[in-house]
């Protein structure tokens, strides 16, 4: 009943009155009314103006496991610790290949190397998705560009912005973060368990903390318009998948062209760190083995992962 409410204010871009929705649906007006408490107690924001009726608020950007459309397995909770976690835990149960989680809130959101991704609720994507890769173990950081790929693809596609990667693992546009993204593995010395790769995509929040202020953004502040995060779920998943397996099949040499093309770092100097090591010179490939490659005045450096700031034309770091 609430479904199908629901459905048909989805439907109509306008008010419906109460009469109408109980005579579609052969139920008196108060069970209408019931099912709309129950929607909005769900987090719907359906607006009811005296005898017009309701109408649910075109920005509304509800996330719940039935607004999410996939052919993928998935698990959705209001609040999770982490998504990468939760993610972590079902691939020890050995879950399916590209089976993902996802959730409103993130209450330890991790970045990388003991980091933290700030995860407020209701706006933004927290989603972890889980591989069984049939690689050897120097490879896996390469999915952490396979998924940044995919991810710059679906931003495009949804928001037509300018979308560029910061090698390995940032997606920016306007040259701030608005994607980031962590890859965990669980290894043996000669095999692979599992991976699990979590994305955070700021997509309607509008307000940062200070510390991160200058140098993050969301969709919602680039576009001017509030996004559906289902949908960008969607079809994120969808992406992720595909290019996951174009990598299972070909390596990373198989996207290798499709990534370069949108790596800002790429003729730009940039100053990279990788274990304590660093190099600063021209980035001037990205190798077959997704190594950031730079020209420093000693000769050419392969980094195969860590952080890489770039300058700017206004010779900012970012
Ligand atoms: C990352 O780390 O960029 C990886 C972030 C991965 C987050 C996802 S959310 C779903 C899944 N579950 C998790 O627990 N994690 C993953 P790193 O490159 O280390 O960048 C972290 C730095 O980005 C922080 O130190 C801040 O400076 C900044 N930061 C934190 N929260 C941010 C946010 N919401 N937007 C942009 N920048 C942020």
């Amino acid at each position: 009943m609430k479904t199908k409410v629901l459905d048909i204010l989805k439907q109509n871009k306008t008010y419906v009155s109460g009469q109408e929705l109980a005579d579609r649906l052969g139920v008196s007006r108060t069970a209408v009314w019931k099912a709309v408490a129950a929607l909005k107690k769900q987090g719907y924001n359906i607006v009811s103006a005296g005898n017009r009726g309701y109408m649910l608020d075109p920005l509304d950007d509800v996330l719940n496991a039935r607004e999410i459309k996939t052919e993928l397995p998935f698990v959705f909770e209001e609040k999770m610790t982490s998504t990468n976690d939760v993610a972590k835990k079902l691939a020890l149960d050995k879950c399916a290949e590209f089976t993902f989680v996802t959730c409103n809130q993130q209450t330890a959101g991790k970045g990388r190397l003991g980091r933290t991704w700030i995860s407020p609720e209701n706006q933004n994507i927290y989603l972890s998705m889980v591989f069984y890769p049939d690689t050897d173990i120097e490879q896996v950081s390469q999915i952490t560009l396979v998924v940044g790929l995919a991810l710059a693809k679906t931003l495009m596609e949804t928001t037509g912005a300018q979308v560029g990667i910061k090698w390995p693992n940032d997606v920016l546009i306007n040259n701030k973060k608005v994607v980031g993204i962590l890859t965990e593995m669980q290894a043996e010395i000669d095999r692979i368990l599992f991976v699990v790769t979590g994305i955070g995509v700021n997509v309607n929040q509008t307000e940062f903390a200070p510390e991160i202020r200058d140098k993050a953004t969301s969709l919602r502040l680039e576009c001017d318009k509030v996004f559906k995060r289902s949908e960008i779920i969607s079809l994120m998943t969808k992406n992720i998948k595909k290019y996951y397996e174009i990598f299972a099949k070909g390596g990373f040499k198989a996207v290798r062209d499709e990534y370069k093309a949108l790596c800002l770092n790429l003729g730009k100097t940039v100053k990279a760190t990788c274990r304590g090591r660093e190099a600063e010179g021209l980035a001037v490939d990205i190798s077959a083995n997704g190594e950031l490659v730079i020209q420093t005045k000693d000769g050419l450096v392969n980094i195969s992962s860590g952080e890489a700031s770039v300058r700017t034309s206004d010779n900012k770091y970012i």
